[in-house]
């Protein structure tokens, strides 16, 4: 694996973020739960003149010298701690840098940012905050316009800037953003960056699978290789409004491809590629893409995954269902495989190398409307066709950069890290959008990271799921040297980018919470009528007003788009989440309340799994449920019905789980089986769920009432059965 420690080696500064996919395998010791983190260092000799002043105090820190914190051995947590990934070894200032068992509660922490952070923030207290964000909120209007103008347009917006209803009541959901401007997110991304002076800065280091593996694009070379595979992609036939489907692991040429797309006007839809064939074809079977770019093969770690054979197998699949794709064009990664051993079907496949640098380095941007789709994003629901959320170009622009830049409290300075994949909402808004359309420079990182030096980091990130208070510690405090502010980012792929998260220099930060809401975002508690909820209370999280990052739609399917997020609660968008908020208004999210599983901060449906398990032939009916997971935060309980006169096997187990893993992906795999003679229904047949958590979870003396059930004798039978 590469090491991060080659990155450190230039004089930037920098910052840093953490996918759940990402997150260090054995024998790093994270405490129980995972996270995408997102963080942000400086160099420790910034070129740029910008010094460290420190990051943040603890309350009893604060009130104390410097980092005197003393462990007295009896501190919670440090076990959890003591431990860097991949053998870096054993901290030993971990002493110094502990919170103390002197604060009363985890809950109740609060951690100040110090004053020389806060005074170097582009938002530096409550105040500041509170000003902007009560503008954002009484005039929406005139902030995101005040905003937005720092881009360029090359047509102004209507003079409304937005329009929007998102109560069903009063008609069809609608959403609109500098409606009437044209734009471009490339140009604004790379041209407008090297117009500004500023074409010789890095804007992505890479850094592969091997050590010595590494790369590093300029602004300006970044362009030239945006704007010839735009000018390829023209002169095959792609043009404005047209799909196009990547399927690539971290290369640079991920980015290349989404920043060539947006540059024409065409539509990407980036499908993560851990996906199957099988999640790839209903992928391309729903926006029809003209073409699909790949390579034709990736190492993750030892092994070789062979990309362009699960591309092929899945266009092979979509044609028997009437959809055929004319290109895939394939990128020779060679540190993978050579292109004599991959497997090819002349006429429809192309050597991304022997056409793209044939074509000219200068495209015409195409202009498109701020309304025009940028790109798909399919994401699991609570059924098992995945949603195609629609995001358009101007609202999302202004969005990602905005929310990048605060959130990060991004100086140019920075060396930004995300260890997210392209292929998930993260890797669109916070490893190409949101840090290109700010003059960052990125790191775009395809391994894991073993042994580094942590100096120059200054703004921590996380994204994904709930981050418990103890890892949030760990985090703070190993990671980030209990120096660096944590951005706890709570959001969504329809969101676009941050919603609730905490701006590093204004907040005291509680662990655990994504503290408040970012600028535009209203966000409402409310209960299971729908009636809001006021002060300190738990609830369904619900959003009030649009912003200008939403999703639009769900591609093909508005009413879909109504029902899942603008039904439950009419005049709100609902979230999916279940929310608390303290006596001091901060939010505490706590999780899925529809039947959505997060593995890892990856969203997957039951309705999927189910369904991938039950196309085995031997499986009758299976039913999913989500259980906490050391490692994963949830993990995937699957109780299988089997068709009868079938026996029991390891085997069969094997088998089911290896169907889970050809239709979605590894990393949908269940971590159980449990055999199921029959499942839990009520009498109008709907499988309860809850009680099935409880079995899951082993939590037998709260299986609650059973009595409704049509077969109550099947919960014994289940129960008997928990550890074949
Ligand atoms: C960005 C992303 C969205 C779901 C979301 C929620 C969970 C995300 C979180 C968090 C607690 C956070 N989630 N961030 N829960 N704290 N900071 O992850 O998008 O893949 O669409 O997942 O992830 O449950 O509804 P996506």
């Amino acid at each position: 694996m590469a090491q991060i420690s080659q990155i450190n080696n230039c004089s930037y500064s920098s910052v840093l973020v953490v996918s759940p996919s990402r997150r260090p395998t054995a024998p790093f010791k994270a405490p129980p739960s995972p996270l995408l983190c997102l963080a942000r260092w400086s160099h420790s000799a910034p070129r740029c003149g910008y010094s460290l002043g420190g990051g943040m105090e603890t309350r009893a820190a604060a009130s104390s010298p410097r980092r005197s914190l003393v462990t007295s051995g009896h501190l919670r947590h440090v076990e959890s701690m003591a431990q860097l990934p991949s053998g870096a070894g054993k901290i030993s200032h971990l002493n110094a840098v502990i919170l103390g068992e002197a604060l009363a509660s985890e809950e109740n922490d609060l951690v100040f940012p110090s004053p020389e952070f806060s005074a170097q923030a582009l938002v530096s207290s409550p105040e500041q905050y509170q000003q902007m964000y009560r503008r954002s909120i009484e005039e929406p209007a005139d902030f995101w316009s005040d905003i937005a103008s720092q881009f360029f347009w090359k047509e102004k917006w209507h003079p409304e800037v937005y329009a929007e209803n998102i109560d069903v009541r009063k008609g069809t959901v609608k959403i609109e953003w500098f409606k009437g401007a044209t734009t471009n997110i490339c140009y604004n991304a790379l041209d407008r960056n090297v117009e500004a002076g500023n074409g010789g800065k890095i804007a992505i280091y890479w850094e592969g699978n091997e050590p010595g593996q590494d790369g590093q694009l300029t602004y300006a070379e970044l362009l030239d290789k945006v704007c010839q595979l735009s000018n390829y992609l023209k002169h095959v036939g792609v043009g404005k409004g047209d799909a196009v489907v990547i399927y690539l692991p971290m290369l640079m040429e991920l980015p290349i491809a989404m920043l060539a797309c947006a540059r024409i006007g065409a539509v990407h839809s980036v499908v993560f590629a851990g996906f199957s064939a099988e999640s790839l074809a209903q992928r391309i079977l729903d926006c029809k893409p003209k073409v699909v770019i790949t390579c034709n093969a990736v190492r993750r770690g030892p092994k070789t995954i062979h990309l362009k054979e699960i591309v092929d197998s899945a266009l092979t699949d979509c044609a028997k269902d009437g959809v055929s794709v004319g290109l895939c064009l394939t990128y020779e990664n060679q540190s993978a495989m050579e292109r004599e051993a991959t497997k090819w079907q002349e006429g429809r496949d192309v050597w991304w190398q022997d056409v793209v640098p044939k074509f000219s380095t200068k495209c015409l941007v195409e202009w498109v409307d701020a309304e025009d789709p940028l790109f798909l994003l399919y994401t699991s629901g609570s059924t098992g066709k995945p949603k195609g959320v629609l995001h358009t170009t101007g609202g999302y622009m202004v969005y990602t950069a905005t929310t990048f830049k605060y959130a990060f409290d991004y100086k140019p300075s920075d060396i930004y890290w995300c260890t997210a994949d392209c292929g998930w909402i993260t890797g669109h808004s916070y490893v190409t959008y949101g840090p290109l359309l700010n003059g960052a420079t990125i790191v775009v990182f395809e391994g894991y990271v073993t042994r580094y030096s942590r100096k120059s980091l200054r703004v921590l990130g996380s994204v994904g799921e709930p981050i418990n208070p103890s890892a949030w510690r760990w985090f703070f405090n190993v990671v980030g040297d209990s120096r660096c502010p944590i951005s706890d980012t709570w959001w969504q792929t329809e969101t676009g980018g941050f919603m609730i998260a905490p701006l590093p220099g204004a907040w005291p930060q509680k662990p655990g919470s994504a503290t408040f809401p970012f600028f535009g975002v209203l966000p409402v508690i409310v209960d299971e009528k729908g009636n809001e909820i006021e002060g300190e209370c738990s609830g369904y999280l619900c959003i009030k007003k649009s912003w200008p990052g939403a999703f639009r739609t769900l591609y093909g399917d508005h009413e879909r788009f109504e029902t899942t997020y603008f039904k439950p609660f009419p005049g709100y968008y609902f979230t999916g989440d279940g929310c608390s908020r303290d006596q001091d208004g901060y939010y505490w999210l706590t999780g899925r309340v529809d039947d959505v599983i997060n593995v890892s901060g990856h969203r997957i449906g039951t309705a999927e799994v189910e369904s991938a398990l039950v196309s085995h032939p031997q499986c009758a009916e299976a039913a999913v449920v989500g259980v906490e997971h050391e490692v994963k935060g949830q993990g995937i309980y699957a109780f299988v019905t089997l068709v009868e006169g079938v026996p029991y096997s390891e085997e069969l187990r094997k088998n089911l789980i290896l169907a889970v893993r050809n239709q979605i992906g590894a990393f949908a795999a269940p971590d159980k089986i449990h055999w199921a003679p029959g499942l839990p229904k009520t009498r109008s047949g709907k499988i309860m769920r809850r009680i099935l958590r409880k079995i899951a979870s082993r939590q037998l003396d709260e299986l609650g009432d059973t009595s409704t059930l049509a077969d109550p004798s099947v919960v014994d039978q289940l129960i008997a059965l928990s550890d074949r």
